[in-house]
């Protein structure tokens, strides 16, 4: 059996923060007298913090100065952080436990790879720190997705080379990153978004154990 790297996206693919991100932009939005809608908050994903907030006020037609965008990250974040304190292992979406643990009991590199600041406490929250051998997240990175960085640093961190990695987006940009950086990609949601991935599934109850250990001994 070949020891392959495994990568993780956070926000849709292990957990479904990105409603209460939804949240949070959504009442800033408010509070500077604009809507946002839950389709608009599709462009939100897998984006990081900043560039998020400049896409809002682009969408409210909102100037503003770097003061008052720093205040607002920070408020935003605030607000974020008080939904992510109420979450808890039942957030965990359907069959990642099982497919971490058919992973981990085959001895493959586990590793997490999120635009997020706030990766390593919403996976302390629902239980599943432990499950990964190495976090990459937004605090490591300077390139966002679709940039190759984040992935390329957790092959480097996990000690595999990026051709023997498999990445698992519900973005497209992370697709386009994972494809980028010469790693097996999979795209979790829909075929019609995400059909630049090798291999798409809904979610990974569609993800057999079958499937998995065929990805080991390729
Ligand atoms: P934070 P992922 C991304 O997580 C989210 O999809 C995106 O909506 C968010 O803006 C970004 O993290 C930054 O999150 O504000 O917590 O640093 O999908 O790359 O795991
Ligand atoms: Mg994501």
């Amino acid at each position: 059996m070949s020891t392959k790297g495994f990568i993780f996206d956070l926000d849709g693919v292990i957990v479904d923060t990105a409603k209460y991100h939804y949240l949070a932009w959504k009442n800033l939005a408010n509070s500077l007298g604009f809507e946002f809608t839950e389709e608009q908050n599709e462009l939100f994903k897998g984006v990081s913090r900043v560039r998020s907030l400049d896409i809002l006020l682009e969408l409210g037609s909102y100037n503003a100065t770097p003061e008052q965008k720093d205040g607002w990250l920070v408020q935003k974040n605030e607000e974020y952080l008080s939904y992510i304190k109420k979450m808890d292992a039942s957030e965990i979406l359907p069959d990642v436990p099982r497919v971490l643990d058919v992973l981990l009991q085959n001895e493959q590199g586990v590793a997490l790879g999120s635009a997020s600041k706030n990766a390593r406490p919403i996976l302390e929250k629902v239980g599943l720190l432990m499950k990964f051998q190495h976090i990459v997240d937004g605090n490591d990175v300077t390139a966002a997705k679709p940039d190759p960085e984040v992935f390329l640093l957790g092959a480097q961190k996990l000690g595999i080379s990026p051709q023997d990695c498999i990445v698992f987006e519900d973005s497209i940009a992370g697709v386009q990153a994972a494809n980028t950086a010469g790693m097996i990609s999979i795209g979790i949601g829909e075929q019609e978004f995400l059909h630049e991935a090798d291999h798409v599934f809904k979610d990974f109850t569609e993800i057999s154990d079958r499937f998995l250990m065929d990805l080991i001994n390729k």
